[in-house]
């Protein structure tokens, strides 16, 4: 049986701090994801629930993004995917009854941790003006009120609609077509917040906003960079794939300011070498760097490559490329004072890196938030994209850029639409397909929602999942940008801060998740996802779902489109099978195939074991599709973050025991920390200077142009080896830091990896 949902709230600010972990996975990696499942779901839905996972008549793991190999292991999840299963496969419910129960101002004091534990949401629900509770609505009524509160408003710009990246393809087309059809382009999504940076910098440089390799690369590389990022965490199926290439003589760089565990030594759960035994050791080289310092190491990197005999690779550079000569003189030009400085690192170690890559035919970077969530992130992926293309290590085996998405269907989600700034080519071709006018201009990214809703210009807020107020910056004021809202709308498989912090008016709208059964009049339904590395398969839930009243999100989109948009017969300008869409997601990935390049056949070719890869010309022919027909070296001018004195700069990070806003727990394993999560990692050394001892208790205060001091109370210090001048800290707890205007420049991502604070003791 699952045990009961906890009722009290567990303080979150009294952990307790043993020493960091070398290695990751292991069998108490095996313990704890069957420990957990057993506890949401019972031992038995458990296990036949996660022996489906990422299988070809399984689900897509809602975990990661991370592809599966060609011969999936027959348990090819890992434990924090069995955490994500168990989240969603959870045998608690939420029904009318809770909501009766607790005032939605109640909820609101309540601790994102809590909301989740209390299972999964099984009826829509209205918050009506002026209530003070939640009481139950009807699908029609619901969708009735989303109509309404559309057509009162002035432009169809007074609408955005947000998507987390969980979203299935089937359902992203048809959501963008919604809001395309009533006008707008205001789709924010948590890319925006995510590898908004890596598109940017990729789309730039190479054409293609999206990973160049596959994972048959990764297997014959000769070098791995992997900067900025925590596969032992965040993408644990990752390091089975790095073991493999370790193992076929790939050498490994980890450039992070954290020695994270997952990255020193790996012991893979799926065999008994690493249940019992030492495990693999995956890094050669371990660059402990300073915050942001990555465009000044890699700039560093690039100014030795150019001096040595024979590193360039010329042919291809005339061949397939522009710019190099000006990359290579500001190249050239890079001050080693500076340098180090930015980076921490002693000169030699950059030098023994560069040794690395010119014994290295090979070559890929693998990154993350690391990267993407600082102010100079754009030109820091750029100056990585120079650093393959100086040696031509973009477009053959073995080699090119691997950022490494988040969400399992983020880039999915991106390829069928999902972006507030279209091309014309895509606006083209889906307006020729759906016989309308779609909006020209650009709408709105996931900042500039909540600049427009805290200044009254949006006014209807609709999420396709995700939880906006929790993973937004600047907690205080995107809470109060959403109370600004005349209506704020969910869909969503579990309870979260979002439902709480509202509009005049909310709904909530309770969907199926990955792991549901989707049967429709028409049949057992699947969805199709893309992974990191492009390639789309299917994902069919089995489980029964938790509510008959669910629906999923394709039919949530297309009852609404029907409701809002009125009868459209087809035939008629405009004219969208909405009834026929919602039965039949075929019918949906017809249209898809005529709309989007890559697509040709999806229905075909998607039955076939394992999906397809959708093309890629500078992985498949060296192709780029940029401006200038070629690839692109850029000139990217050292910067890196300020910090006065007296200051550190904070990274909100991921702890073992989250996904994103979702708390499954309260420990770090990795890092040593249980039993809660308000702590600030800090140097030793930095401790010393700022009178910060081991166990005290402090606020942290963040610092920003416009003056305001934003705090986050009680924060208990902990000793731990980050990089000098840098701390760390727990993501969500810690946006109420983050500046809405503190964001990269281009992708306009929040800075979520530098934020300046001064320390407080804390008050009692
Ligand atoms: N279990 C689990 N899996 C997840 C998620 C989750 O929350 N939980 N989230 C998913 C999502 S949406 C995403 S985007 C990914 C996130 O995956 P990650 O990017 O791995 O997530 P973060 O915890 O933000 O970790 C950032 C890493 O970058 C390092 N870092 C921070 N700043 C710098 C810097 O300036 N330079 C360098 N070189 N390193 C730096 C940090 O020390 C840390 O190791 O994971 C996905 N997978
Ligand atoms: N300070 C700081 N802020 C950050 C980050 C950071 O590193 N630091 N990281 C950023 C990043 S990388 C990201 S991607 C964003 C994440 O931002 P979001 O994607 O908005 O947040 P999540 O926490 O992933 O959303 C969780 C909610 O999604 C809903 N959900 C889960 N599965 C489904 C489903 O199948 N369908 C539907 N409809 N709903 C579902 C559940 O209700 C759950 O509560 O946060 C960003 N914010
Ligand atoms: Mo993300």
């Amino acid at each position: 049986m699952a045990k009961q949902a906890p009722q009290s709230d567990p303080a979150q600010d009294a952990p307790q701090v043993g020493a960091p972990h070398h290695a990751a996975a292991g069998l108490p990696a095996v313990g704890h994801s069957l420990r957990m499942a057993g506890e949401q779901m019972g031992a038995r839905r458990a296990l036949s629930t996660l022996l489906k996972v990422n299988q070809q008549d399984g689900f897509d793991c809602p975990g990661c993004a991370w592809p599966e190999p060609d011969k999936p292991h027959l348990a090819e999840f890992c434990e924090n995917g069995a955490k994500a299963v168990a989240e969603e496969a959870t045998e608690r419910r939420i029904n009318r009854e809770f909501f009766a129960a607790h005032p939605v101002a109640e909820l609101a004091e309540r601790s994102g941790y809590w909301l989740g534990q209390q299972g999964r949401l099984t009826e829509p629900m209205l918050l009506d003006e002026g209530a003070t509770h939640y009481v139950p609505v009807s699908w029609d009524r619901a969708f009735a009120i989303v109509a309404e509160e559309l057509k009162a408003l002035d432009t169809p710009d007074g609408a955005a609609f947000y998507t987390s990246g969980r979203t299935s393809n089937e359902a992203a087309f048809a959501y963008q077509l919604f809001a395309r059809q009533l006008g707008t382009n205001n789709l924010p999504d948590c890319s925006n917040m995510c590898h908004e940076s890596s598109g940017s910098a990729l789309t730039e440089t190479l054409g293609v906003g999206k990973g160049s390799v596959s994972l048959k690369d990764l297997y014959q590389a000769d070098l791995i960079i992997v900067a900025g990022q925590n596969p032992g965490t965040n993408h644990p199926r990752m390091l089975s794939a790095l073991e493999r290439a370790k193992r076929a003589g790939a050498k490994i760089v980890s450039v992070n300011p954290l020695p994270e565990a997952g990255l020193e030594r790996f012991k893979n759960p799926q065999n008994a070498r690493g249940l019992v035994g030492h495990g693999t050791k995956l890094t050669d080289l371990f660059l402990q760097i300073r915050l942001g310092g990555d465009l000044a190491l890699f700039r560093a990197l690039n100014q030795l490559l150019l001096k040595a005999d024979g590193a360039v690779d010329h042919d291809f550079i005339a061949e397939h490329c522009l710019g190099f000569e000006d990359f290579a003189a500001e190249a050239a030009s890079t001050d080693t004072a500076e340098v180090l400085a930015a980076t921490g690192l002693p000169y030699e170690q950059i030098e023994e890196l560069a040794r690395l890559v010119l014994a290295s035919d090979k070559i890929i970077v693998c990154w993350a938030m690391g990267l993407t969530q600082h102010k100079h992130a754009v030109p820091t992926i750029r100056e990585v994209v120079n650093f393959l293309l100086l040696r031509g290590n973009v477009g053959r085996p073995g080699a090119g850029v691997c950022p490494v998405r988040g969400h399992s269907n983020v880039q999915g989600d991106r390829t069928m639409g999902i972006f507030e700034r279209p091309s014309q080519a895509f606006l083209d071709s889906l307006g020729k397909e759906f016989a309308f006018e779609p909006p020209r201009e650009h709408g709105l990214d996931a900042v500039d929602t909540i600049r427009a809703m805290r200044d009254g210009k949006v006014k209807v807020f609709f999420a396709m999942g995700g939880n906006f107020v929790a993973a937004s910056p600047d907690t205080e004021v995107t809470e109060a940008a959403m109370r600004r809202c005349r209506l704020t709308v969910h869909v969503s498989t579990k309870l979260n801060r979002s439902h709480v912090i509202t509009g005049s008016r909310a709904l909530i709208l309770p969907t199926l998740g990955r792991t549901d059964k989707d049967r429709t009049s028409q049949g057992d339904q699947f969805v199709t996802v893309e992974d990191s590395m492009g390639l789309v398969h299917s994902s069919r839930g089995g489980l029964r779902p938790p509510s008959s009243e669910l629906l999923s999100e394709v039919a949530i989109v297309c009852r609404l489109a029907r409701a809002a948009l009125g009868p459209q017969t087809p035939g008629n300008p405009g004219g969208v099978p909405w009834e026929d869409f919602a039965e039949s997601y075929d019918t949906v990935r017809d249209r898809i195939a005529r709309v989007i390049p890559g697509f040709e056949d999806f229905n075909t070719k998607v039955r076939a074991p394992g999906g397809f890869a959708l093309p890629h010309g500078p992985r498949d022919s060296r192709t780029f599709p940029t401006h200038t027909g070629k690839a692109n070296f850029t000139v990217n001018p050292l910067t890196a973050p300020e910090v006065p004195a007296g200051r550190l700069l904070l990274q909100t990070l991921r702890s073992h025991d989250q996904y994103n806003t979702t708390i499954y727990g309260l420990d770090d394993r990795y890092r040593g920390i249980t039993g809660g999560r308000r702590v600030v990692l800090v140097n030793p050394a930095d401790a010393a200077e700022l009178g910060l001892a081991e166990g005290a208790y402090v606020d942290l205060v963040s610092e920003w142009t416009d003056g305001v001091d934003r705090r986050a109370p009680h924060f208990k210090v902990v000793h731990y080896p980050v990089a000098r001048g840098g701390a760390a800290a727990y993501y969500p707890e810690t946006n109420v830091l983050v500046p809405l205007d503190s964001t990269a420049d281009i992708s306009n991502t929040p800075t979520s990896k530098a934020v300046v604070i001064r320390f407080e003791a804390a008050a009692g």
